[in-house]
């Protein structure tokens, strides 16, 4: 399989834990080095005065072979000795304070990543120089790009009264996803600061052979990566090249909050629901085996449909998603060449 990598131009809009699964077995089928992970940075946090980018870091420890397999995140091998500490002090944290949250787990080793990143920021350096460091550290060749070099916070605005606020307030998504466990009703998703948002590697995008939209969410992951100026008029003019993975199968995200999301703020939970958000800029839907019966459904909308199995139970399951997803891409460009 190495000695027949291809060596195309591959951009992959990614979240976290589906995108980082379909980038390593796409790291079996196409070079590394040819291939670019744009990462949502929406999800960024700072907690305990340091700088954290769940999405990048868990491509990158996925791609580096160090994830926590069953967890999604965070590093394998991990200790806890410094949330153990921590739990001292959440116990005299005095009403109205926020310090010692104990709530976002930071294991001892994936400190580190964040003791580095927040002490880069402090000497001036970018969110993309950053991260090359910190993927050199861990001897990737892709590039991994966050999406921005701009800080963007995605808050969601709570549907009713609950244990983390009054109806209509908002809070951070992390506190959404990790505090709260995504089971509370939200009625509506905004990314702050993305007006001023830089898309980076741009021209990277318009100018590649294959670009992906990774099985993440298509609200909170891949919503932020398109709301920025100019990304979604790109995605259009290169449609015929780009191929999405459908994050939803059989009516159900593989992980994660997707379905409850998508069912809230009135889409459908369902692989037609995912096709008939991307139909402006992606050419061809992949979609699970147990969807094919949606086949029809999503041709109708003038999008290609490809039935395969995505679920990336391993990686020789991710490699054959990504070579299908490949030559669903190169094949839809030639066509439409023609
Ligand atoms: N997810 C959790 O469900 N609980 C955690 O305590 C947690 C900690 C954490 C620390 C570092 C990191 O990079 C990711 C972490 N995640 C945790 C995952 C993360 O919140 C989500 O996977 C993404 O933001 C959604 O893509």
């Amino acid at each position: 399989m190495i000695a027949n990598k291809s060596s195309l131009s591959i951009v992959v809009l990614a979240g976290g834990v589906g995108a980082a699964r379909f980038l390593r077995g796409l790291a079996l089928v196409n070079e590394a080095k040819t291939t670019t992970a744009l990462v949502n940075t929406g999800d960024d946090t700072v907690l305990h005065g340091l700088n954290i980018s769940p999405d990048i870091d868990t491509v990158i420890y996925t791609l580096a072979n160090a994830i926590d397999g069953e967890r999604g995140w965070g590093l394998s091998n991990e200790s806890w000795r410094a949330m153990d500490a921590l739990k001292r002090y959440a116990k005299v944290r005095p009403a109205g304070s926020v310090a010692a949250p104990d709530w976002f787990n930071l294991g001892d080793q994936d400190l580190a990543t964040h003791f580095y990143r927040t002490s880069r920021r402090a000497e001036g350096a970018d969110a993309w120089q950053i991260t090359r460091e910190i993927a050199s550290a861990w001897s990737l060749e892709q590039q991994i790009v966050p999406m921005t070099n701009q800080d963007v916070a995605t808050v969601v605005e709570l549907a009713q009264d609950c244990p983390a606020g009054k109806a209509g307030e908002e809070i951070s998504f992390q506190e959404y996803f990790v505090k709260h466990k995504h089971q509370i009703a939200i009625r509506s998703v905004r990314f702050v600061g993305i007006e001023n948002a830089k898309p980076n590697a741009l021209d990277q995008l318009a100018d590649a052979d294959v670009i992906v939209i990774a099985p993440s969410n298509p609200i909170v992951s891949i919503g932020p990566i398109r709301a920025m100026p100019r990304v979604d008029e790109t995605l259009t003019k290169v449609r015929s090249k780009v191929v999405a993975i459908s994050p939803i199968v059989g009516g159900h995200a593989i992980k994660g909050p997707a379905e409850r999301m998508l069912n809230e703020l009135g889409h459908e939970s369902s692989a037609l629901g995912v096709a008939r958000m991307y139909a402006s800029i992606a050419a061809t839907l992949i979609i699970d085996n147990v969807d094919a019966h949606l086949k029809p459904a999503i041709e109708s909308l003038g999008v290609n449909c490809v039935v395969t199995n995505t679920i990336m139970s391993s990686p020789e399951v991710s490699s054959a998603l990504a070579q299908t997803t490949i030559s669903s891409a190169v094949n839809n460009s030639k066509a439409a060449n023609k």
